[in-house]
């Protein structure tokens, strides 16, 4: 029997937030939590290769590695060495296991039980009717799945989702395998994630990526992070944020949230970061209501424009608007529009504030915004970023040193799957490449997108989902309906490394095929291979497993997305899946004659730190349909809660990756033993008449007159904006409705969830000092 126990929230303490983040405490923190997965020896394999120019990628976020002359030892972060260690967990998931429980008594388990029990080792089944499963071997498994496959009625009823942690090689084969057979229903992590910031991208500057490197980063005026928590969940972004205050650059924090990281910083691998004070990161902190960004960004736009009227000549880069760009007379106009009152209403923020970050922008040669999904996962996430976009070109701050755009990606690969046409709306350039390479005619009705293949599902539309990677049930929005959705399909199949939930939400027929994760050595035919990824920074490299896989059994995503493909579609010589296994070079010489910027992929990628993808903004070419950077006219808009009610943002915690929580703890904001917590204002909290460790249920209010309720959480006092209040996912998934998207992208509106607090039973109340730092 398994002897992890399932945690329950009984023991909650709560402590005052932290104002500072990593130092000593960090280190400790990572080695507790490998040495309580594996043994000394392990632990120490995996650290010395964590990052390094031959050994494997951080399996945690897209935050780039600087070039190998100036890696350090350890060229990781505590979260870096968490993600990896739960991966190189020597705790094993085996067909004993599924015999002693039910697949009924594991959907009742947390998604904490569900990922400490360990690795996946063996393929298993479920079949029609049965409550467990039991083992099959590969060949079983893929045939069933194939047959599968073959039987839909169209190749539109099958879905294949990826999650960014899967490597180039395998996303371009899962990409060429779904257009082979037939569909572009390619719904991925960035469809919940990025979206938004692809969207406004392509737009405006005609690509859908950052067009900063660290080394801009580190030499830049002025770095805004704007909706994004680096200390917990980019931890490095903090080494290089201290390089560009000690270059004489400053910062400046937009957050709803005063998160430690953005506060003080100590440096995890320096003497003076472990035992010194560190460094204040935020000059200025600017603690803004949530969805508040829009108008934030326009007023900013105002103050430059009206610079520019009192002093002509001095404020606008003239050159760049005229000879890059295209708009900027409408654009102008609809600006001075923005009215104060409503600047002040959608952000909470005084206008002294905002012309005190304005002064900052004047006196700033270069700037960069930086941003994740406190911009993204918001209704207007898109309208936001484009203004992002009009701020930094009215100054010129794209495409030259120490400027540009920076959205800072979440998944180790989450941006080179894109690359490797993961997407379900691959521009049809991709696709005339893919069939002058392969022979076959791609589909090209655009595929479901994350929130229309759940839809899809729902409706009996969609019957065959296939994961790789990734958690789907736990990460998508509206929990109950994404669940039902995944019952009603014929076949579920999920390429994973660890159990969770998605394996217990079944459909008639279930597979898990376990698979090698980044850390393990893959050998196929006595050679040893390599893959690569894309750091945000567009930065491609190798990345080589180094520690004896989980199990014996176990297949690499390459080799099981081949397999399947052969099975499903037939090995020929256009479409050799039998060669691509057995060499992962001969996918990578595909890939180099498809996807522009990766000829000689081979060679360049065994380079040590690999080579940098192009970016044609930055050398003042905007691939839009004009040829020319665009200005865009954003309506105002704001996320507004009725009286008595709040907007939540669900969030992570710092000791979780995404859909898997590691441990019950959120350090840096004092929360331990405990997730199902609420963060309120404690103004509110009077206004609601609710007391510090109440138990509420959260209750969100949509027009679709459907209740969602999260039940049983704990309210928590914290300095949030007003009006706002934070809650971890996934536990409150639930809340976030399937139809509730972001305008344009479709990505699930996480960050603004209109709720209202109801008591749940009676409150046993803990007394406990609240929070300091309120306002
Ligand atoms: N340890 C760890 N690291 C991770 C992950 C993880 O789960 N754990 N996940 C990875 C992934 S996939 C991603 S996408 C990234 C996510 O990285 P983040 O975007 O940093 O993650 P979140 O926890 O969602 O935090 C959102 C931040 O935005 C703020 N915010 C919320 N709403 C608003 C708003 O309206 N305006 C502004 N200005 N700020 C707002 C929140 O207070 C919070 O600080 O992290 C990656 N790295
Ligand atoms: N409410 C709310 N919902 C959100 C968000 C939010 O902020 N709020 N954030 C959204 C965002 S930004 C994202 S990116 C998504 C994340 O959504 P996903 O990417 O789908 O979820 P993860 O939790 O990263 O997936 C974890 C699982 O991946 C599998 N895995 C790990 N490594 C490997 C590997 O190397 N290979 C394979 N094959 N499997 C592996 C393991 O089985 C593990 O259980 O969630 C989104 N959902
Ligand atoms: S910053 Fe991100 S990529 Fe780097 S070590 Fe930490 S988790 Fe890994
Ligand atoms: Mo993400």
């Amino acid at each position: 029997m398994s002897t992890i126990e399932d945690p329950t929230d009984d023991h909650l303490e709560v402590t005052p937030p932290k104002t500072w983040a990593t130092g000593l405490p960090a280190v400790t923190h990572a080695l507790q939590y490998s040495l309580g997965q594996t043994t000394v020896r392990r632990t120490a394999l995996t650290l010395l290769n964590i990052n390094q120019a031959k050994g494997f990628d951080c399996p945690g976020c897209a935050w780039p590695e600087p070039d190998p002359k100036h890696r350090h030892l350890q060229e990781y972060c505590e979260n870096g060495a968490k993600h990896i260690s739960d991966e190189a967990t020597s705790r094993r998931v085996t067909a004993d296991f599924f015999r002693e429980h039910s697949i009924s008594e594991l959907d009742g388990k947390s998604d904490y039980w569900l990922n400490q029990q360990g690795r996946l080792t063996e393929p298993m089944v479920k079949r029609p009717g049965s409550d467990h499963y039991e083992p099959i071997g590969w060949d079983g498994a893929l045939d069933l799945l194939a047959g599968e496959l073959r039987a839909l009625d169209s190749p539109d009823e099958a879905v294949f989702y990826t999650s960014g942690r899967v490597g180039n090689e395998a996303a371009f084969l899962l990409q060429l395998f779904a257009r082979a057979y037939g569909t572009n229903n390619l719904p991925d992590c960035s469809n919940m994630c990025h979206e938004s910031s692809g969207s406004a991208l392509n737009e405006t500057l005609g690509i859908g990526k950052g067009s900063v490197s660290l080394d801009d980063i580190h030499r830049s005026d002025l770095v805004l992070v704007v909706g994004q928590n680096p200390g917990t969940n980019h931890p490095r972004m903090l080494s290089a944020l201290e390089e560009t205050k000690r270059a004489g650059g400053q910062v400046v924090a937009v957050n709803p949230l005063p998160e430690a990281g953005l506060m003080r910083f100590k440096h995890p691998q320096k003497a003076r970061g472990i035992v010194g004070r560190g460094t204040t990161v935020a000059d200025q902190f600017l603690q803004i209501r949530p969805g508040g960004d829009l108008a934030l960004f326009q007023a900013l736009n105002l103050l430059l424009l009206e610079a520019e009227d009192a002093a002509p000549g001095t404020v606008l880069d003239h050159e760049f608007i005229d000879t890059h760009s295209t708009g900027f007379a409408e654009f102008a106009r609809h600006a001075r529009k923005t009215d104060w009152d409503d600047v002040r209403k959608a952000t909470g923020l005084t206008r002294e504030e905002i012309e005190q970050l304005h002064e900052r922008v004047l006196r700033s040669r270069s700037v960069i915004v930086c941003w994740a999904m406190g911009l993204t996962q918001h209704k207007h996430g898109v309208p936001t970023i484009r203004e992002v976009v009009n701020f930094l070109m009215l100054r010129g701050n794209i495409g030259r040193p120490g400027a540009g755009v920076c959205p800072v990606r979440g998944h180790s690969n989450v941006q080179g799957d894109r690359t490797m046409g993961i997407w379900e709306r691959m521009p049809q350039a991709f696709l005339d490449a893919l069939e002058r390479e392969f022979g076959f005619t791609p589909p090209t009705r655009h595929g479901w997108d994350t929130v229309d293949s759940i839809r899809a599902m729902r409706d009996g539309r969609a019957r065959v989902f296939v994961g790789v990677a990734g958690n789907f049930v736990r990460a998508a929005p509206d929990s109950d309906l994404t669940e039902a959705a995944l019952r009603t399909c014929r076949l579920t199949a999920h390429i994973s490394t660890k159990l969770n939930r998605s394996h217990t939400v079944c459909g008639d027929t279930a597979l898990i095929l376990p698979t090698l994760g980044r850390s393990d050595r893959d050998v196929q035919g006595g050679v040893e291979q390599f893959v690569t990824v894309e750091d945000s920074m567009s930065q491609v490299h190798a990345s080589r497993g180094r520690l004896e896989p989980a199990s014996g059994t176990l297949l690499s995503e390459v080799a099981i997305i081949s397999r399947l493909a052969a099975r499903t579609l037939g090995d020929s010589p256009s479409l050799p899946w039998a060669a691509f296994e057995a060499d992962y070079g001969a996918v990578r010489d595909r890939i180099s004659r498809v996807v522009p910027g990766f000829h000689d992929y081979n060679a360049r990628a065994a380079e040590p730190g690999g080579f940098l993808l192009p970016n044609p903004v930055n050398h003042g070419t905007f691939p839009t349909p004009s040829g020319k950077a665009v200005f865009t006219c954003n309506d105002f808009t704001m996320v507004q809660a009725p009286e008595r009610h709040l907007v939540l943002q669900t969030l992570r915690s710092h000791d979780q990756w995404n859909t898997v929580p590691y441990a019950m703890n959120d350090r840096y904001r004092g929360i331990h033993a405990g997730r199902r917590v609420v963060l309120v204002n404690p103004v509110d909290l009077e206004a609601l008449g609710l007391a510090d460790r109440d138990r509420v249920d959260l209750v969100s209010v949509w027009h679709d007159g459907v209740e969602r309720r999260a039940r049983d959480f704990r309210v928590v006092p914290y300095p949030t904006t007003p009006g706002s209040a934070a809650a971890y996912y996934p536990e409150t998934n639930v809340l976030v409705p399937l139809d509730s998207v972001a305008d344009i992208s479709n990505t699930p509106t996480s960050k603004g969830v209109v709720v209202r607090l109801e008591p749940s039973g009676t409150a046993a109340r803990v007394p406990s000092p609240p929070p300091t730092g309120m306002r």
